[in-house]
């Protein structure tokens, strides 16, 4: 036997075993919009250079990417980019004022069908190059997270033009004209698809799609449009072999409509305990969540308390990813997230 060595597979890293499912060493953790504007080392890079530049310069997204990992002991990274890029490559015009502004909001059928078809390799290679680099220099137990809007999300925005509280124009177009909203709804849900399969297929470990404001949708519009166009997103990325997660924000009323749907995780905010989420869910999903942003502002000694009534509501049954409910806000203190992040790994260390 000299020589020879019996070499074992590596472990599956926690964050993905928690997608399926699987028991895991501790409870993972990552938080979303991690690598942003509450880090000072990214507000130095930022002051070099513009958002719209970080997006498409893949060694300063890679970067970008990578400076939360090197502060915290974080179970997976998320790309460094925004929601709106693939519909530049579909020839949107639009500015980052800092939210997404679009010049020409989408609003008749002319307009819909004069958005192109996305071929990520050709209009976004950019991205699919920062996977490439995020995953050169990621450590193997770190999967990358890669991500695209919601198409109801991307909606709200084309046909607003910009960001938006109630986004009244995008849901009265859903009313006024429902055949031309599922139309682009559709052309959206196609073209994330061959988005997310395009950053698989570079190297990203999960896929999660970002529902932002389906949430402002009465159940049936819900139904209908929000999770219609959602469904066919997912149906494209069938047999894929990478986790996915929907997350959808304000979506604790939607949960058994969501419950059908045919991804790995679903993600939630903090606005419904975790508890009555799953059983709303079914043994079927993990689910990912649900801190209230800014229980980061709390004595350190609250904030274990806040974090571990999320770890109780999560319950013993395997498939719980720790996050916040939404993105970080910029005012957090980074030493609140390495304190976060620390005391759910102790706590549910097994
Ligand atoms: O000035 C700056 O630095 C730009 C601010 C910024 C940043 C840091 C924008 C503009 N986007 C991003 C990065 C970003 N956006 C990431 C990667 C960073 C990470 O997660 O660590 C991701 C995943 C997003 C996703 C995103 N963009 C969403 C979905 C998640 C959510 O928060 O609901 C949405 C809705 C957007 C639109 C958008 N882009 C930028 C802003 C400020 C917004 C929100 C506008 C609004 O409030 O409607």
């Amino acid at each position: 036997m000299a020589g020879r060595r019996m070499i074992s597979p590596a472990p599956e890293p926690p964050f993905l075993a928690a997608c399926r499912r699987r028991q895991v060493p501790h409870t993972p953790i990552w938080i979303m919009r991690q690598a942003g504007r509450y880090l000072p080392e990214y507000r130095q890079v930022r002051s070099q250079a513009e958002f719209a530049t970080l997006l498409r310069r893949p060694e300063l997204a890679a970067e970008v990417t990578l400076q939360p990992l090197r502060r915290f002991p974080l179970d997976a990274a998320i790309l460094f980019s925004d929601i709106m890029t693939p519909l530049q490559g579909m020839g949107v015009d639009l500015s980052f004022e800092p939210g997404p502004v679009v010049k020409e909001p989408i609003r008749t059928d002319a307009a819909i069908d004069g958005l192109a078809q996305l071929v990520p390799e050709r209009d976004v290679p950019f991205v699919l190059e920062s996977v490439r680099l995020v995953r050169a220099g990621l450590p193997s137990g770190v999967p990358l997270i890669g991500f695209a809007g919601g198409p109801f999300t991307l909606f709200c925005y084309l046909v607003c033009g910009r960001p938006s509280k109630e986004f009244g124009t995008a849901r009265s177009f859903l009313y006024a004209s429902p055949e031309s909203a599922e139309r682009l709804l559709a052309r959206l849900a196609d073209a994330m698809a061959a988005y997310l399969r395009a950053q698989a297929a570079a190297g990203a470990q999960a896929l999660m799609l970002f529902e932002s404001w389906a949430g402002l949708l009465a159940p049936r519009e819900f139904e209908r449009f929000a999770l219609g166009a959602v469904r066919r997103t997912v149906a494209a990325l069938q047999g894929i072999g990478v986790p996915l997660i929907y997350y959808v924000n304000q979506g604790s009323a939607l949960m058994e409509c969501v419950a059908g749907l045919d991804v790995d995780v679903i993600g939630v905010d903090w606005r419904a305990p975790l508890g009555v989420l799953r059983r709303k869910l079914g043994p079927g999903k993990a689910v990912q969540g649900n801190l209230d942003p800014a229980a980061l502002f709390a004595s350190p000694q609250d904030l274990r308390r806040h974090a571990g009534r999320v770890l109780d509501e999560a319950g013993s049954a395997p498939g719980h990813i720790f996050n916040l409910g939404h993105g970080i806000w910029p005012e957090t203190d980074p030493d609140a997230v390495a304190r976060l992040v620390d005391y759910v790994h102790e706590a549910t260390a097994r």
